[in-house]
């Protein structure tokens, strides 16, 4: 059961901040100080997000670990592995990155996936932060988009080529971890299709640390996702034989729709700081690109988003909250949006009746699908509810910012950080001390 005390918000902000500094390695922080024993990509984004109002210099630094461990195709890897730590399955030998990947760095241990393209938010809020610091400060940052600015170009340009080669407008991952959203009712048809082969055998560390296993993926998904390493290593992780291997491929519309989002942020940044006006305009080609792709998936009515099957050539559509993407990236006719928002703020969702706080439920609530405990199959995500309300403050909707923000603060002022809620009773699930929900938090009183 939930604690029943609750932080005041400069108590919060400290404890946050304390959290940050307990999870730092030096120079990467890890996702959770045990189920999370290294640095993954969206979370060392978010991470910079909480680092920066509290010294740009440190959320500096973090960017550069991850951006340090690119591979030379442009992918960010979804996991870049803390040196001499173990304590993490699938690790770095069962990846074998080094050994079979062209692309993979030589210096640095890594997966050979990757992980939603949340990077440019962080950079803008980074430079935003330093804008109103000294000049030192603004050096840092300037000097540091001057250093990553090709690299992070190159980033979504892997996106938009490797990952949408037919120019869908909509990225394919080829393992569900891609989308960070492991297991979502999503990917169960896609997954259904998955049929393990000889998959050699493992043991998983996450159960001996999240011991009550209604809160994490089961067994069997656990044979499916080191079944698709499998396929990958067959590939040798190489772009041009993934499509051709795997039997997980879909295009996903939540991860489309940060991307067109990102592409947007990142040529604003360029147009800002006088980047070469060929990639600043490759950028906003590639933001229209993809929000006309999230915007194809969407219901004539509703406008609820869609994933694709690539293997089965099916729509899927899901109540979860990927299926209100296009509310972050925009571009949908009026009508639709306003019955979107409707669908957000109604008793499906945010104003379902039994939930404690009006925060996105990674499932609806009246979704078969829905397990009220199980990972992204209905708990709250804090930080899902920081994404849309930094979209919704970008998009000019700032009651509706302020609104999941208050109801974000409310859920996390129990001081648990906890990386996701049961959404009826608030009790904090899954890993506690999340990095990620304490940079969130950290945003927010920022
Ligand atoms: C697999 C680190 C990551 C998040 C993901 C979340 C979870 C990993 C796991 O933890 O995934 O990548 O082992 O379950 O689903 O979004 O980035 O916090």
């Amino acid at each position: 059961m939930p604690p029943d005390h609750s932080f005041a918000p400069t108590q919060l902000a400290a404890r946050a901040a304390y959290l940050l500094r307990g999870n730092d390695l030096g120079t990467m922080t890890t996702a959770a100080p045990l189920l999370y024993p290294h640095m993954w990509s969206w979370d060392a984004a978010f991470v910079a997000i909480g680092l920066a109002p509290l010294s740009v210099e440190r959320a500096v630094v973090e960017l550069d670990t991850l951006l340090s461990a690119q591979w030379t195709n442009g992918m960010i890897p979804h996991i870049v592995f803390a040196n001499g730590v173990d304590g993490y399955f699938p690790g770095p030998a069962r990846w074998a990155t080094s050994a079979l990947a062209a692309h993979a760095p030589r210096n640095r241990h890594t997966s050979g996936i990757t992980q939603p393209p949340v990077h440019a938010i962080a950079v803008q809020r980074i430079l935003d932060h330093a804008r109103t610091r000294g000049r030192s400060t603004r050096a840092v940052a300037e000097a540091f988009l001057d250093r990553r600015w090709s690299d992070l170009v190159q980033w979504h340009r892997w996106l938009a080529e490797a990952r949408d080669p037919k120019g869908h407008g909509r990225v394919t991952l080829y393992h569900g971890w891609e989308s960070g959203m492991d297991n979502s009712p999503r990917w169960d048809s896609a997954y259904a299709n998955v049929i393990p082969g000889n998959v050699p055998e493992y043991q998983r560390e996450d159960n001996t640390i999240v011991t009550d296993a209604t809160q994490r993926p089961s067994d069997l998904e656990y044979d499916r996702y080191l079944w698709l390493l499998e396929e990958m290593k067959s590939a040798r992780y190489d772009d041009e034989l993934l499509p051709k291997v795997m039997s997980f491929a879909v295009e996903d519309v939540f991860v489309s729709a940060i991307l067109a989002v990102a592409c947007d942020v990142l040529a604003e940044i360029g147009e800002d700081y006088g980047r070469p006006r060929a990639d600043v305009r490759d950028l906003y080609a590639w933001g229209q690109r993809f929000r006309e792709g999230v915007i194809d998936t969407t219901d004539e009515r509703s406008g609820a988003a869609r994933d694709f099957d690539v293997r089965t050539g099916k729509w899927v559509a899901t109540e979860t909250v990927a299926q209100f993407a296009p509310l972050l990236c925009g571009g949908l006719p009026h009508d639709k949006e306003r019955s979107l928002v409707k669908l957000l703020e109604g008793p499906r969702f945010c104003a379902h009746p039994d939930l404690k706080y009006a925060c996105i439920p990674s499932t609806s609530p009246v979704s078969r699908e829905f397990r009220p405990r199980e990972y992204w199959r209905g708990p709250v995500w804090p930080v899902v509810t920081w994404l849309f309300s930094w979209c919704f403050a970008r998009r000019g909707w700032a009651e509706r910012a302020r609104l999941l923000r208050q109801e974000g603060l409310r859920q996390a002022s129990d001081g648990t950080f906890a990386e996701y809620y049961e959404p009826f009773t608030g009790e904090p699930l899954g890993s506690m001390q999340q990095s990620w929900t304490a940079a969130a938090v950290l945003d927010w009183l920022g």
